[in-house]
Formats: C-alpha cells, sequence, structure tokens
C-alpha cells in the first residue's frame, strides 16, 4: 500500500516566508472566528434565532487553506470548500481583496456572506458551492473528469490544467454518493484531484470510531489514489527515535478518538494525568513529560499534522505528478480556540468574555477586530506587498466565459405516422450526429447505464464514447456483429456512467459548469429514467443551486411505461420540475412540440444571468437548465407546421389544440402522453357541450411561473396578464377545466384559480399496478371515460 508520509522537499518553495504564512495562518484563524462572532451578535437580536456557530469546525481547517490559498494554489486550481469552513474563505479572500468587508460583517445576513460558500450568491469567486455535504466532494472528481474532455478536445489553449481539489469534512465521508463518485473516477483515470479530509475526528453530533482510520487509507489506495496521512507535526516527529519519544508516539496512535478529543477540550493537566497513570514505570517516557510545562505538553500532544504549517505545506507541494491524492489530515476541531476537542463543539460559539481573551492573545485593539495587519507586527504596505506575491491570486478573480454557440436550424428528422416523445429526441440527436456543425461538436451526453433504453443509442454510433485514450472495441475487431458500434476515444462525445444517478446530476454540475471553469463552452445533454430523478434529487438540486447549464431528459415517465412495472412509475416528478428552482420542466406529446423546445433548450442554457429586469417571468433572460419529462407511449403525430405564434406558445407552456369557442362551459387540459384520451374524451362530449376547447399544456412549470409573476406584477399595478390568463379568458365565468395528466393532478388543478373556474383534476396519485396502458389508465382513471364523468358530474356548490 502506498500509504505514505509527508515528503521534506518542497517541489516548488512558496513565494512568501514561513513567518509571513504563520502570521497569515493567526490572522484567517481571527477573521473567521471574529465574523462568526460578529454575525451572531448582530443577528441574534433581529429575530432571536442562534446564528450557526461553526467557529470549530471553521478553526480545524484553518491551516491547511492558509497553506493552499497563500502558497499552493494556481490561478487554474479550483477548491470545493467544506461548507463549515466558509468563513475561512472569505476571509482568506478577504485578505487577498476579493471580499468586501462589509460582506464579512454581513455574514449570513440578508445579502451578505454566505453560510456555505456559494457560487451564485457569493461574490468572491468560489469554485464550487458546498452546503449539502458529500456532493462538493464529487464536485471535484467530476470537475477533473471535464477538465480532461476539454483538453482531450484540444479546445483550451489559453488556461492550464488544475488541480480539483476537496476540503473534505470526515463525517462527510458516511456520504454515499462519494463512494459512487470514487468507482466512477476509477474507471475514468480520474486525475489531477485531490481530496484534502480534515481528520478531525468529530461530526456534528459525535466523536468518529477510530476504527475507520485504516480502512480509509487502504480504500483510497485500492481505488488508486495515493494516500498520504497527516498524522503528526514536525513537534511531535520529532520524538521520533529520541528514548520515550516512540512510546508516547504509540501511546497517541492507540489512543481512542473520543478519549483524545476530551483530553485536548481539558488541557496540560489533563494530558498529564492521563499520561503519567498509563505510561507508569515507563521511565524514559515519563521524562520527556515531566521535563516540560502543562502548556508546553498540551502544545505537543495536539501537534497534529493538519496543523502544523510546515508540515502540511511539505505534503501539498511535493504533491506534483496527476495522480490523485487523499491527504488524511489530522486535525483538531476548535484548535486554538475554547472548545478545542470537546465533542458538543459543533454550533459551539465563543463567548464574548472568551472572544475578549482571544482577542488580546492576538494582540488586537478595540477597533482593529476587521483590520488585515493588527496585531502582525508589519507595516500596512509591506503585507499589501506581500500578498501580492501570492501565485493563486495572480489572474484575480478566475471565473472564466465562453461565447454562445449557435445552432442554426435544428436538423429534424421526418416526423409522421406514429411516435413516441422518446423515439423523436433519439432521433433528432441522431441527425444533430449526422450534421457536421459546430454545434454539435459541442454537445456532451451521458448517461447511468441507460443510454441505450433512453434512445442515445443512434448518437452514440456517430459520436463515440469518451474516454483519455483510444480503446478497442472488441467486438467490432472480431468483426461480431453488434447494433452498437461505440467507438471509444478521446474524440468521443459520450461519458457513458455506471448506475448512481447521483453522478448523473454531479457530472452534469461539472459539464455545465465548463465555460466558467475552464473557458470552453459545452451543451451537457443527461438522460435517466424519470422514476430516478429521485434517486439524485439533492445532486439535482445542487446542480441548479450553482447554476449549471444542461438539458436532463427523463424517459420513460408515468404509468405509461405500463408493463415496465409498478416500481419504475413516475408520479412526482411534474412537480418536482415545477417546484425545482433552475430548471424549466417541458412534457411535450408530439415530437414536433419536442423539436420546437430542444431548439429553443439548446439557446436558453447557453443565456447569461443578466441583471433581472421587472419582467423577466420566465427567467427569458437569465437563462437556465431545461428538464423534458419524455414518454415511449406511440402517439399519433399532427401534421402541421409549427410557426410563431403557436412556437412562442409552445415554450411559454400551453396552446389551444381546439379552441373554445367565446363563453364556452368547457375545457379539457391535459399534459403529456394522455393527449389522445383528452382528445378522445373531449370529442365524445362536444355533442353534450358544444363549443369546448382542448388545452395542450406544454409545461405546467411555465404556466404556473408565468402566472405568479404576472400576480406579482398586477399587485404593483402592471395590466399585462400571463400566458395562462390570456388563454383561458375565453371560457365562461361558470366554465369547468377537466385536467388529466399522467403524473399526480396537482401539477395542473392549479389552473382553476387562474380565474375562478372549477377544476375537476385528473391524475395518478398512487404507486402503480402493471398492466396494458389501458388497464392502467382506466385503473387510475386518467382515460376517456373518466374524462368524460369529470367533464358532466353534477356540479355542487
Ligand atoms: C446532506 C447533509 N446532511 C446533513 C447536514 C448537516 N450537517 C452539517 S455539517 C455536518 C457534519 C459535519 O461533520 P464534518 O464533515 O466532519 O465536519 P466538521 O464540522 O467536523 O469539520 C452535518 C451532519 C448537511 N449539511 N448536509
Ligand atoms: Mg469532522
Amino acid at each position: 500500500m502506498t500509504v505514505s508520509r509527508p515528503g521534506r522537499a518542497a517541489a516548488h518553495p512558496p513565494a512568501l516566508p514561513l513567518e509571513v504564512l504563520k502570521d497569515l495562518e493567526r490572522k484567517v484563524l481571527w477573521l473567521a472566528t471574529q465574523t462568526i462572532h460578529h454575525a451572531n451578535h448582530q443577528r441574534r437580536a433581529v429575530d432571536g434565532l442562534k446564528v450557526g456557530g461553526h467557529q470549530a469546525s471553521s478553526a480545524s481547517l484553518v491551516t491547511i487553506m492558509t497553506a493552499l490559498y497563500f502558497a499552493v494554489l494556481r490561478p487554474e486550481d479550483r477548491v470545493a470548500v467544506k461548507p463549515h469552513a466558509s468563513p475561512v474563505f472569505h476571509a482568506i479572500q478577504y485578505l487577498l481583496g476579493n471580499q468586501d468587508l462589509d460582506q464579512l460583517k454581513r455574514f449570513r445576513a440578508f445579502g451578505g456572506a454566505q453560510s456555505y460558500p456559494s457560487r451564485t450568491k457569493d461574490n468572491d469567486d468560489v469554485d464550487f458551492s458546498t452546503g449539502s455535504v458529500g456532493l462538493g466532494v464529487a464536485m471535484a472528481s467530476f470537475a477533473s473528469l471535464v477538465q480532461d474532455y476539454i483538453h482531450a478536445k484540444a479546445w483550451n489553449t489559453g488556461w492550464p490544467m488544475g488541480r480539483m481539489i476537496a476540503l473534505v469534512g470526515d463525517a462527510e465521508l458516511d456520504e454515499g454518493n462519494i463512494y459512487e463518485a470514487l468507482l466512477e473516477g476509477f474507471k475514468h483515470g480520474l486525475r489531477n484531484t485531490w481530496w484534502i479530509i480534515d481528520y478531525n475526528r468529530q461530526s456534528l453530533d459525535a466523536v468518529l470510531s477510530h476504527l475507520m482510520t485504516p480502512k480509509l487509507e487502504s480504500l483510497f489506495d485500492n481505488m488508486g489514489w495515493r494516500v498520504v496521512t497527516l498524522k503528526y507535526g514536525r513537534k511531535l516527529e520529532a520524538l521520533r527515535g529520541k528514548p520515550g519519544g516512540d512510546r508516547i508516539l504509540r501511546w497517541i496512535d492507540e489512543c481512542d478518538n473520543a478519549v483524545y478529543s476530551a483530553l485536548v477540550f481539558a488541557g496540560g493537566a489533563g494530558w498529564r494525568r492521563e499520561l503519567e497513570r498509563d505510561l507508569k514505570g515507563e521511565r524514559q517516557a515519563l521524562g520527556v513529560i515531566g521535563s516540560i510545562g502543562d502548556d508546553e505538553l498540551a502544545a505537543l500532544m495536539t501537534d497534529l499534522g493538519g496543523h502544523c504549517l510546515e508540515t502540511v505545506l511539505d505534503a501539498l507541494l511535493a504533491a506534483s505528478d496527476d495522480r490523485p491524492v487523499c491527504f488524511i489530515c489530522y486535525t483538531i476541531k476548535g484548535k486554538n480556540l475554547p472548545f478545542a476537542g470537546h465533542k458538543d463543539n459543533h454550533a459551539g460559539l465563543m463567548t464574548p468574555e472568551q472572544m475578549l481573551h482571544f482577542k488580546a492573545a492576538n494582540n488586537i485593539l478595540d477597533g482593529e477586530e476587521w483590520s488585515k495587519v493588527a496585531g502582525l507586527n508589519r507595516r500596512q504596505a509591506e503585507l499589501e506587498r506581500l500578498l501580492g506575491k501570492v501565485a493563486f491570486n495572480a489572474r484575480g478573480p478566475r471565473r472564466l466565459a465562453s461565447k454562445k454557440i449557435d445552432l442554426g436550424p435544428l436538423p429534424l428528422p421526418p416526423i409522421r405516422g406514429t411516435m413516441s416523445t422518446q423515439q423523436g429526441f433519439g432521433q433528432i440527436l441522431a441527425e444533430i450526429a449526422r450534421s457536421q456543425s459546430k454545434f454539435a461538436e459541442r454537445i456532451v451526453t451521458c448517461s447511468p447505464d441507460v443510454t441505450v433504453s433512453t434512445n442515445l443509442g443512434p448518437w452514440v454510433n456517430r459520436r463515440g464514447i469518451f474516454a483519455r485514450h483510444e480503446v478497442e472495441d472488441v467486438f467490432q475487431a472480431r468483426k461480431l456483429m453488434s447494433v452498437q458500434r461505440w467507438h471509444m476515444g478521446p474524440s468521443g462525445q459520450h461519458i457513458e456512467l455506471g448506475i448512481a444517478e447521483n453522478n448523473l446530476f454531479i457530472l452534469l454540475a461539472a459539464l455545465g459548469l465548463s465555460h466558467q471553469l475552464f473557458g470552453e463552452r459545452l451543451i451537457p445533454i443527461g438522460t435517466l429514467y424519470d422514476p430516478f430523478i429521485a434517486r439524485g434529487l439533492d445532486a439535482l438540486n445542487y446542480a441548479c443551486y450553482q447554476d449549471a447549464r444542461f438539458i436532463l431528459v427523463a424517459t420513460p415517465s408515468g404509468i405509461t411505461l405500463a408493463p415496465e412495472g409498478g416500481a419504475h412509475q413516475s408520479i412526482s416528478s411534474p412537480l418536482i420540475g415545477m417546484a425545482q428552482d433552475g430548471i424549466a420542466s417541458f412534457e411535450p406529446a408530439f415530437v414536433d412540440e419536442l423539436a420546437v423546445i430542444l431548439q429553443w433548450a439548446f439557446d436558453y442554457i447557453q443565456r447569461t444571468p443578466a441583471t433581472a429586469k421587472g419582467d423577466d417571468w420566465l427567467h427569458e433572460h437569465d437563462g437556465g437548465s431545461v428538464y423534458l419529462r419524455l414518454s415511449t407511449r406511440p402517439l399519433d403525430q399532427p401534421m402541421r407546421d409549427i410557426e410563431t405564434p403557436l412556437r412562442d406558445d409552445i415554450i411559454q407552456g400551453g396552446y389551444w389544440l381546439k379552441v373554445p369557442a367565446e363563453g364556452a362551459e368547457l375545457a379539457v387540459a391535459y399534459q403529456g402522453a394522455v393527449a389522445e384520451e383528452a382528445a378522445a374524451g373531449l370529442g365524445a362530449l362536444l355533442n353534450r357541450v358544444p363549443g369546448a376547447g382542448l388545452l395542450a399544456v406544454t409545461s405546467a412549470d411555465r404556466l404556473n411561473a408565468g402566472w405568479k409573476a404576472a400576480q406579482t406584477a398586477q399587485q404593483h399595478g402592471d395590466k399585462k396578464q400571463s400566458h395562462v390568463e390570456k388563454l383561458l379568458a375565453p371560457l365562461a365565468r361558470t366554465a369547468r377545466i377537466v385536467t388529466v395528466i399522467d403524473g399526480h393532478p396537482t401539477t395542473l388543478s392549479w389552473l382553476g384559480a387562474v380565474h375562478g373556474h372549477r377544476v375537476q383534476a385528473l391524475g395518478v396519485e398512487h404507486f402503480g399496478q402493471t398492466g396494458t396502458i389501458a388497464d392502467l389508465y382506466a385503473h387510475y382513471r386518467i382515460d376517456q371515460d373518466a374524462i368524460i364523468e369529470a367533464a358532466l358530474s353534477p356540479v355542487r356548490r
């Protein structure tokens, strides 16, 4: 096993001398602690809430982050910072001139610096958002894969390859998605990735089991990573080979995590009592302990690798090749603060008295709390000059940009006869694959082992699978017949993933930020089965939260996948599509609608957030990601040419497939694959309710969002109506709307609130049976009969 202790020789000596780095280390701890303290005392007065402490959680990463940002990182390196080290990150950026004091002072306040680093809300060049533990860690790996993808295509010439780094809380390692990413990374020959584990042996609630340590080392080693364990700092290392010294090191090695933590909290006298008891009769070891005072003993026993700047620097600077590295850095939660090591310290906050004491210890006078130099015995100009040498900051903020890529008219397959939207999607992508356009080159698809079953096969046949090196197609080389002729190599445009939806979404997050991270735009499309969105939902939310741009194609969906069985049927996904911020969801019934939506989506995902204009009701200026809920159900395709305004209506969320008469008493509104039942139901009703209309909803999400925004605008005197208000205007006040969807009925039931119409909402609310489409539609009451009954049932007032 290649578990190594950090080497001594630094590959590139840092630009700043060690004593300057030590000053900065102290300053960073002070500023981060002060930021949290200030926030708590400012905010608590407002609504009585205790603002998250996390002074302890921050403190454990101070040394490592000081070493990274001031000595090790280069501008092209990207970092996912452990959520609760956010104040440390903001403090460092403040020292580097990338963060305003006002933001620090308003930490966790409205418009101030965020509690967890946020790409979209913070203004100090956050590389990867974090907050939901585990996701940022995987993000570093997938960003590295995307970096490889860009470089394999030789696109990026002006921006060197960087290292993708995650600062990982040790309790984060309980999150399963980390291991999904670890396995996937191994398959793709992951490189240029560091996971730096803040091994403070504490989670939120508890002290972690010491049984985990050797397992971690072998686990990473097994996955081809170099493991570098930083257990002892220089003081403890100096005991090695000395009389009694090795015995003390062994004592620490054998010490239970909980006991060690308790002793850290207890301090020098506590250490002495415990050691004298355990080492009774061991003269040499007792001699070492006896020769120093309590404070020095405490400093010695807590001199862990992750808090020793020299040790950390040596380790990080020595990692100069591209092999992924897991640094296991032993640390103490709350190091150098009064609650260091206490198992309950996660939300701990220093009292005003403790802060006064800490301030005095840092030689900071009243009024100098936010000064960059106070207590450092240096002049401001000297500090600024030194900070000017920091390599990481040499290019200023590192948010890159890349121009929009024009698609031109979408090449389309013949759309006629009977087709499903899933089939249409596959054929449209196959047409794009055939084209020679620059746009087609920038599309990158990915799928968690459902490439074929989501109809991406023809695309992959033409565009190949991405691998950093050419891989022989064994079946083709042996002239064995296969429909899948999937060339694997650097030119490939499909990234094949194992079955792990978390990985899909985090990869989409990384691909969808490529323009900002690596300066090269990609058009990412990910496919999966609709029900399994739920499997990776937090990761999807994570991707959206970072404003990553991608198209998600989820198919098959609903109970319409009938004989596939109840386990694969999705009910809530239309509501997820509506409620998820940052993604516009659509569920077209017909392939020509899908074509219109795709053409629009390819542009929408490339729009740059501008200062939002007042009437940007549907984020038309800002853009976002797109979710398409598709189906395997073949439907007769309408013969029509879609022009404006129908095109616009489809994008805004709906249009009348049969326009209602003025004052009509009935409308049937449907979304998705139940179009056939809706049309048949309406047809059967027209005798009884002449003039009834058939509303095709292509996006309940966008219809609803437009309505909601219009309501707010109208409250402020705006007269403009939303699309859905205009659509439903012809109906009589007393009209009934029957809504039908293969999904949760709430998706469309709100339509009644637009003008106060009565709604009968049909949809699926319970776990699925298996059977034919007709069986299931009848059972769950979304068939033609159910629509007719809902339309004609007596009105109860
Ligand atoms: C997915 C998720 N679940 C729960 C939480 C709440 N939470 C925040 S930090 C934390 C544990 C932190 O432990 P560790 O990662 O070891 O960091 P430390 O505070 O020890 O530095 C938990 C459970 C979260 N942020 N994300
Ligand atoms: Mg921890």
